[in-house]
């Protein structure tokens, strides 16, 4: 059984990756008016992994006799002023998903629940991928500059990015 602690942060945890679907989304939207459907391609899978994300934990308190409580998504508010301001905030956005992460490992393992610290593991490691992806898109943005020529290749190269839904439930 969940522990009224880790259900609730869990609860916190499954709102904060349907808002990272949510902020994610805005980005694919921003980059499709600017028709760099590459870009889009990328964030809109990006928030399909989100919604993994959070659906696993969905699932996790389920199986674990909690209860799953659903609270208003926030309104997506990054600063969407070009596609390198994008790719920072994504970054920044990240960076404090990782810290959610290890609180919530921190809290797992005072309430002594070991399960709950195994199947944080996954998030762990799914975060070093998380903001390194980010940061090396970042790091080209940056490295191109205001060239509209390099843009477009990193549009083509993030256009190739693909959803693989993962196969069920909770289990990692
Ligand atoms: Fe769910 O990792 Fe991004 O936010």
């Amino acid at each position: 059984m969940l522990g009224k602690k880790m259900e609730k942060m869990m609860n916190k945890q499954v709102n904060r990756e349907f808002y990272a679907a949510y902020l994610y989304l805005s980005m694919a939207a921003y980059f499709d008016t600017l028709n760099l459907s590459g870009f889009a391609q990328w964030m809109r899978t990006q928030t399909q992994e989100e919604v993994v994300h959070a659906m696993k934990i969905f699932d996790y308190i389920q199986e674990r006799g909690g209860k799953v409580i659903l609270e208003a998504i926030e309104k997506p508010s990054a600063k969407l002023s070009s596609p390198l301001a994008a790719f920072e905030a994504a970054y920044e956005h990240e960076q404090k998903v990782t810290g959610w992460i290890n609180e919530l490992v921190d809290a797992a393992r005072e309430e002594k629940d070991h399960a709950s610290v195994i199947f944080l593991q996954w998030y762990v490691t799914e975060q070093v991928e998380e903001e390194q992806s980010v940061d090396a898109i970042v790091n080209h943005l940056k490295m191109v500059g205001d060239s509209p020529h390099a843009l477009l290749m990193i549009d083509r190269e993030l256009g190739k990015r693909a959803f693989n839904a993962p196969a069920s439930g909770s289990q990692v």
